[in-house]
């Protein structure tokens, strides 16, 4: 038989197999098979390369209103097309509804937003603001529209309270969906950063020192006992530091389910970025913010120990005019960086450096992140699952810059980074989007996945 299309001769890792070296044949959307001399209508030659899951980003801003006018400059359809020549073929994104509006209203408005411009799969997680918090008998019916998990802010003017996070929780836990949490102790940092204001400290060398560790520490411990007191589940957004990673790691050495994620900005930046001159030191702002090189390494020895689960962006890019807002003041930066394009290869170099395994690297981005918001037919190479395929090239090199990144920003926090190991095709649901490096897709073909409540184990 003759499938719809056959990649030949690569070597497929997936999160859990030994290399092999076998072609991967598709029929329509899916995995057909996975085997030797298979033969196809169409024939991809993948030889000297990896064969790996699409990769799998479950936290991302694009178009993100952030008030004021301003919002963050990829929208739904260049930021999924960098995300597919970064190798990544799925997203998770946000609905944040208005007070006055119901929690459905506000994902159907999110969706006819995203659905026409994405150029890759995506979902949704639901944030619950203090204003979503007396319409939690709403969860039924988002559930049932797809979303199944649900984002929780403890920092920023519309944080959730304690009694609000425990009520969210609870929610959560009654649904069966997974809660993924911003942690920081805002009444902390607000203070903070009064107080460095009103001495004058001004420059963005202040900002992550109005966010401290130890306080983004605190603020996970917090969501975590209360998760456990309850019973549910809870993942840990963006995490900057090993304060974070202690309080993960003692959760889950007690048998809890909790996860954690960090981001490429804390693995290949470091505070000093803050220092650099005028516009320069604004760009890096995003919280919680980039620590000294200890924690850096600290999370690459996190990520090599498994006391970190996956590795997602937080993309949120603001050209430089937005960032340029908060020039005389730090707190007025607006607060985000894009890594969307760099994440898949970005990681690739810990395996280069021997931190990772190729197995791991390929569960970091690909597998756990699709386990853990529920994308069941993605993140894994196997017979019956989404043709979602990147060929990765590990001898390619690049250096990156705005010339050699596709995100519609004005900068890159990752200018003059070389990397080498890129990936080179990216086939989504069957359809070939990026071939040797150029995109070749189309706004709109991209789906929403309806996203199952959890039933697995974290
Ligand atoms: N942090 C950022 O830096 N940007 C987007 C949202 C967030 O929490
Ligand atoms: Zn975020």
């Amino acid at each position: 038989m003759a499938y719809d299309l056959v990649i030949k001769n690569g070597t497929v890792i997936t999160a859990d197999s030994t290399l092999i070296q076998a072609d991967i044949a598709i029929q329509g959307v899916s995995i057909a098979a996975i085997g030797a001399n298979l033969s196809g209508k169409r024939v991809i030659d993948a030889t000297g390369n990896y064969v790996i899951p699409g990769a799998v980003d479950i936290h991302v801003h694009m178009q993100m209103p952030l008030g004021n006018g301003v919002i963050s400059a990829d929208t739904f359809f260049t930021g999924t097309r960098a995300a597919a020549i970064g190798g990544t073929t799925a997203i998770v994104d946000f609905v944040a509804p208005e007070a006055d509006e119901s929690m459905l209203d506000a994902l159907a408005k999110r969706r006819a937003e995203a659905d026409g411009q994405v150029v890759i799969d995506y979902g949704l997680h639901m944030t619950i603001s203090p204003h979503e918090v007396h319409k939690l008998d709403e969860l039924p019916l988002v559930i049932e529209a797809g979303c199944s998990t649900l984002k929780l802010y403890m920092a920023y003017g519309f944080r959730l309270q304690d009694d609000e996070l425990f009520k969210a929780l609870q929610a959560a836990h009654q649904h069966k969906m997974l809660p993924v949490v911003h942690a920081e102790n805002w009444d902390v940092i607000g203070t903070l950063i009064e107080q460095n204001r009103a001495v004058g400290n001004l420059s963005p060398h202040w900002h992550p020192r109005s966010r401290p560790a130890i306080m983004e520490g605190e603020a996970a411990g917090r969501v975590i006992d209360m998760a456990a007191y309850i019973g549910t589940p809870v993942h840990i957004f963006h995490v900057s530091c090993d304060e974070v990673v202690q309080r993960i790691r003692n959760a889950r050495q007690n048998g809890l389910q909790v996860t954690g994620e960090t981001c490429p900005q804390y693995l290949f930046l470091t505070w000093d970025a803050y220092d650099a001159p005028d516009i320069q030191g604004t760009l890096p702002v995003c919280a919680p913010p980039i620590r000294e090189q200890a924690q850096q390494d600290k999370l690459w020895d996190a990520l090599k120990r498994g006391d970190l689960q996956l590795v997602t962006t937080d993309h949120c890019p603001f050209t430089k005019a937005d960032k340029a807002r908060g020039l005389d003041d730090f707190s007025q930066i607006p607060g985000g960086v894009p890594s969307i394009e760099m994440r898949l290869a970005a990681l690739y170099q810990g395996v280069q450096r021997d931190i990772l395994t190729l197995n791991q690297w390929v569960d970091l981005c690909c597998t756990r992140p699709a386990q853990l918001a529920g994308f069941d037919k993605k993140g894994h190479l196997a017979v019956g699952y989404d043709a979602d395929i990147v060929i990765f090239d590990p001898e390619a090199k690049k250096t990156l810059s705005t010339e050699t990144l596709h995100e519609q920003v004005d900068w890159t926090p990752y200018d003059r980074l070389e990397l080498h190991g890129l990936p080179i095709s990216t086939i989504s649901r069957g359809e070939v989007i990026v071939l040797d490096g150029e995109f070749i897709g189309q706004a709109g073909r991209g789906q929403f996945i309806k996203r199952e409540r959890l039933q697995r184990k974290v």
